[in-house]
């Protein structure tokens, strides 16, 4: 059974309400702030340190009160306070008059639109995100090797099961602008920023493990060539044209991430529903100042799932925040949805046995070799009250890490550590970014930084240097054994040299690896992504060089397949060139990663008047109680009638409703309801294209007749007195609802139903 909405939250509690500053909470409840209660507190503007130096899950909430603001019931004023008693007419030199310069309200109000916008980041420009919460596990299983976590590491975050620490998380497309569409083909970003008591802990991964280069030196050139073309700014959003295809035919580094691309995790069917991975390998330090390698990953607790491309690009154009909309609508809705943080343990003797270098971002440690072994899990909770304050302004670096996490030398972990402070420099102007509401730790911070633009924190003394006597040598360096971070001290000696090591140089196993783990669907999804991706490639010595020199690399009936559909002449086996290696890693499939739940999905479910009422409140019902989101949807607005006189109101009519938003399809009986519905394209143009795109769709009764009247190709509809179940098509003529619905239920589960053969319907 699914949780009740907002189960986890402190007290069984439901969503939080904003408040006014210093309104929040009931005053005799020990856990109020006293700052953001509007009280004093000298010690650090804007810092919860109310805690004791102790954070729980509402602290960064009880900071982010401090800066709310609320106009309800409030009077117009200008920005600095000044009552307005007139926003709608500027200051004229008489009625028909020019506006005359003194107009202080007209200045303002149109100096503040003219700045409103600030650069959109240079890659992953367009996303969403949420507050939440991360708690790690009591006593994680960490296999043999490792009695407890904080053998592992000493940073409080990982190991403290207590503690939950305020989180917030930003998803993202890498390629499109801030205004491109959310379901293209694309990596996703998945960072996440850890209000940790010891600081901010940034983990500023991707919903893909690899990564496409293996220098950081390499990121502009990638960047310049998957972006739109310099000549004509075209196209947006996308991979497929000339430049980007010119870049990775000329990298075969790139191969290994070319596989995931073109599958089926760059079309994720909702973030919520998608994995995570901090790329690199990390270090983990304990106590004793011991190292071991780690990988992260998020795994979600609703499975990873996709969409389809043919699905993808209707969204385009029918809802082109599917991803961004529909996170915000489960929290809203009250469904939280929970990520499990997994780590994968190896040391550097381990390291040195594999047959690839653990720091080299184009590789992943295959879970064949290591285990993941989950640490906590991650809640999302809350959507922001202000897309910009908070989703616009979050700033990620991976260099912001706590004792206990630390890096690896992977040269793209390196580059890294530059460019995220630098290109926060350029979004905001200022090296104060870290004092805009979203980005400051709750951990209290002490320095002698003073100054730059938009300095918000008034800091006391007049000693703002060290050594000093004046202010004691105030604020003091803490030692490692009381909590100051000290780097890993990994023993290094080289040359100076500007090189890539010989271990980065095999560019095709782990290809290969992904190719053999997918499934025949998958696999067909593949060679389907490469026909579009380079079909729109001009040039055919792109296309050749992609074929020849990469793909035939990595398998040569992959090339052959590829070749076939993008006018290239099918390649020779390259022969000892090809990996010699039939292994496969069962996780990389994405059907491997369904679990048994239909939380969240939503289901249409077709009507007009005259619908069988006891089908519609019973089915209902039965999947609503199942987590499931049910949306009715009828031609036109306005309440319907069942034939025995229940009504409902429809959500959407179908002006405004496609299949492609919805999980599933279901038409319940009533003759006149689906006699209505045969007589209508859009209701038969929904069924053939949820079809199209391998969803479950079940019918009950006569609205099984809706179904024949579609013509759905090599399907089992019932007869009288029958339950059929064919390749997710769920069909009843009998009165068992309760079997027809855990039929169609498990067909829900599983997502989408390769086994069919849409390809002759026309949707
Ligand atoms: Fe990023 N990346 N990146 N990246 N990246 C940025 O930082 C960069 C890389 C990732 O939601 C930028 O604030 C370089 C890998 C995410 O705000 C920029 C290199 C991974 C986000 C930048 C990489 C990522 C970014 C642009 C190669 C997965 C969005 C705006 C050395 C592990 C964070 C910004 C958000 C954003 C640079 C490669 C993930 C320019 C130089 C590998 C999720 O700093």
């Amino acid at each position: 059974m699914p949780d009740t909405p907002h189960d986890d939250q402190p007290d069984g509690g439901t969503e939080r309400e904003h408040d006014q500053p210093g309104e929040r909470g009931d005053p005799t409840d020990g856990d109020q702030d006293p700052v953001a209660d509007g009280g004093s507190d000298s010690s650090t503007p804007g810092t919860s340190d109310s805690h004791d130096g102790e954070i729980d899950e509402t602290s960064k909430h009880d900071q982010l009160d401090e800066v709310r603001e609320n106009p309800e019931g409030e009077e117009l004023t200008s920005d600095h306070g000044v009552k307005i008693s007139d926003t709608d007419n500027s200051l004229k030199a008489g009625e028909r008059g020019p506006t005359i310069m003194e107009d202080f309200h007209f200045r303002e109000k149109m100096t503040q639109f003219d700045h409103e916008s600030i650069p959109e980041r240079v890659v992953h420009a367009r996303g969403t995100g949420a507050h939440g919460y991360f708690q790690p596990y009591e006593d994680p299983d960490l296999g043999d090797e490792y009695d407890d976590i904080e053998e592992v590491t000493k940073a409080k975050v990982l190991t403290d099961s207590d503690q939950k620490t305020p989180v917030f998380t930003r998803f993202s497309t890498v390629v499109g602008s801030r205004g491109s569409s959310d379901t293209v083909r694309d990596v996703r970003g998945f960072a996440t920023k850890f209000y940790t008591e010891e600081g901010n802990w940034d983990l500023v991964g991707n919903n893909m493990p690899p990564f496409f280069i293996q220098d950081a030196m390499e990121f502009p050139d990638l960047v310049h060539a998957i972006k739109p073309e310099p000549d004509d700014g075209m196209p947006q959003a996308s991979a497929a044209h000339d430049t980007f295809w010119d870049f990775a035919s000329l990298k075969p580094e790139i191969s290994h991430m070319i596989m995931w691309v073109l599958s089926g995790r760059a079309l994720p069917r909702a973030y919520r529903m998608m994995q995570g991975f901090g790329v690199h390998t990390f270090r983990l330090v304990n106590d004793d100042g011991e190292s071991v390698f780690v990988k992260f990953h998020w795994t979600p607790e609703l499975g990873t799932h996709q969409l389809v491309w043919d699905e993808t690009t209707k969204l385009w154009g029918k809802s082109s925040d599917f991803n961004r909309k529909g996170l915000y609508d489960v929290i809203e809705e009250g469904y939280d949805p929970e990520w499990e943080l997994g780590i994968q343990i190896f040391d550097e003797e381990q390291a040195e046995e594999f047959d690839f270098d653990v720091l080299d971002p184009t590789k992943i440690v295959p879970e064949t070799e290591v285990p993941v072994r989950p640490i906590g899990k991650m809640v999302l909770n809350e959507t922001p009250d202000n897309f910009f304050a908070e989703v616009e302004q979050v700033a990620f670096h991976p260099g912001n890490v706590v004792p206990g996490i630390d890096f690896s030398n992977d040269p793209l972990l390196q580059g890294r550590l530059f460019s995220y402070q630098d290109t926060q420099l350029n979004r905001f102007g200022s090296a104060n970014w870290d004092e805009i509401p979203i980005n400051r730790p709750v951990a209290e911070r002490h320095n002698n930084q003073r100054a730059g633009f938009m300095r918000q924190e008034i800091n006391e003394g007049k000693a703002s240097y060290k050594p000093n006597s004046i202010g004691d040598d105030d604020p003091q360096e803490v030692p490692e054994e009381e909590g100051g971070y000290e780097h890993y001290a990994e023993k290094i000696s080289g040359k100076k040299i500007r090189n890539r090591s010989d271990s980065f140089e095999d560019h095709f196993t782990q290809a290969r690896l992904f190719w053999n783990s997918m499934s025949e669907p998958e696999k067909q999804n593949i060679v389907d992504a490469a026909h579009f991706e380079l079909g729109k490639v001009d040039r055919m010595e792109i296309r050749e060089r992609m074929v020849y020199d990469l793909f035939n690399n990595v398998d040569h009936g992959f090339a052959k397949r590829v070749a076939e559909g993008i006018g290239v002449e099918p390649p020779e086996s390259p022969g000892d060139e090809l990996p010699d290696h039939d292994r496969e890693d069962p996780s990389l499939s994405m059907e491997n990663r369904t679990p048994d739940t239909i939380e969240t999905r939503k289901i249409a479910m077709l009507i007009d008047d005259d619908f069988d009422d006891e089908h519609v409140s019973e089915l209902r019902s039965a999947l609503e109680d199942e987590g499931a989101r049910v949306k009715i949807i009828s031609k036109v607005l306005g309440e319907k009638s069942g034939a025995n006189g229940e009504t409902v109101e429809p959500d959407k009519h179908h002006v405004a409703a496609a299949s492609v938003s919805f999980d599933a399809v279901l038409v319940p009986g009533g003759s006149e309801s689906v006699d209505a519905m045969t007589q209508q394209g859009d209701p038969k143009h929904f069924v053939a294209e949820a079809f199209k795109h391998y969803k479950p769709i079940a019918a009950v009764g006569e609205g099984t007749e809706l179904f024949e009247a579609v013509d759905l190709p090599d399907t089992d509809i019932a007869d009288d007195g029958d339950l059929v179940s064919d390749a997710g098509v769920v069909t009843c003529r009998n009165d068992d609802l309760d079997e027809f619905a855990e039929k169609f239920i498990d067909a829900i589960a599983q997502h989408r139903h390769w086994d069919r053969d849409p390809e002759a319907v026309p949707a």
